[in-house]
């Protein structure tokens, strides 16, 4: 199951925005303001049944990882990751320190793991997300070669990143990894869904866009026809001043003259 909660992607952005290392002590050191840089990733695990092979304490083999999306080496922008075991095992924080970062396990139950992701850039705050190693998918008896898969989809994303590790994740080749062991295993995170629903957006955008211009020039019309009513409206009232004016002054005059004819009048 590919799973990529939106909210959680935020959240963890938001968790490490809040994290930029700028204490008394820090380096002074330029950043690349309005940068933000996405960096992908998955992590999960695999388990396999070991049928036969079984015991009590190891039903299952499996591998907890962090790996590039489409087998690209993480290098280019992880340190190192620490992943925190049940502490039923031996020695349940192992920290890997170089790719692939990975542990391989066997065991006899599922448990949530930590896994602590630490970035080339140490003043980045490192990320860290809990993963269930699941063993069981419900289905029994359990195949043997057919693994029980829990993968999920994240994107780190830098924001305003320092000059330096800009500079290097820009640069950055993404080497492809050796083709992994339990490669056929491994969920194909295509963007091809994403850019659907991209383009889906798109759309709906641009006919929202569309239904507004509309509805401006419908408005536009109707302000036009309200001014001309507007217009002629004030035009009728100033005609009929001037006529009210012109009859007031006539009836002046008239109302003078027959005064003046008046016998008497000087
Ligand atoms: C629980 N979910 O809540 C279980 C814990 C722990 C699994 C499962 C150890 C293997 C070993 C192992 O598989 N632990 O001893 O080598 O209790």
């Amino acid at each position: 199951m590919a799973d990529a909660p939106a909210a959680a992607v935020a959240g963890v952005k938001r968790e490490r925005d809040e994290a930029k290392g700028t204490g008394p002590m820090a380096p002074p050191s330029t950043r690349v303001k309005d940068a933000a840089v996405c960096c992908p990733l998955v992590y999960g695990s695999l388990a396999f049944w070991l049928g036969r092979k079984a015991d009590e304490f190891h039903t299952h083999k499996w591998t907890l990882f962090v790996r590039g999306p489409h087998g690209e080496d993480l290098g280019y922008f992880v340190e190192k990751v620490v992943f925190k075991l049940h502490p039923s095992f031996a020695q349940p924080v192992r920290e890997v320190t170089k790719p692939p970062f990975e542990v391989s396990e066997k065991g006899w139950g599922e448990f949530e793991c930590h896994i602590r992701i630490h970035f080339k850039d140490p003043t980045e705050k490192p990320l860290e997300v809990a993963h269930i190693v699941k063993l069981y998918d419900g289905t029994t008896p359990q195949a043997a070669n057919q693994p029980v898969v829990s993968e999920f989809y994240d994107e780190v994303v830098f924001t305003d990143p320092r000059t330096e590790f800009h500079a290097e994740l820009m640069n950055a080749t993404k080497q492809p990894m050796e083709p992994h062991p339990l490669n056929a295993h491994f969920t194909t995170f295509e963007d091809a869904p994403e850019v659907e629903t991209l383009v889906k957006a798109g759309e709906y955008v641009a006919g929202q866009l569309q239904t507004v211009k509309d509805s401006i020039a419908r408005l536009d019309h109707q302000i036009g026809l309200a001014r001309q009513l507007e217009q002629s409206r004030a035009a009728q009232e100033h005609a009929a001043h001037q006529q009210a004016a012109a009859q007031q002054a006539a009836q002046q005059q008239r109302a003078q003259a027959q005064r003046a004819a008046q016998p008497g009048y000087k």
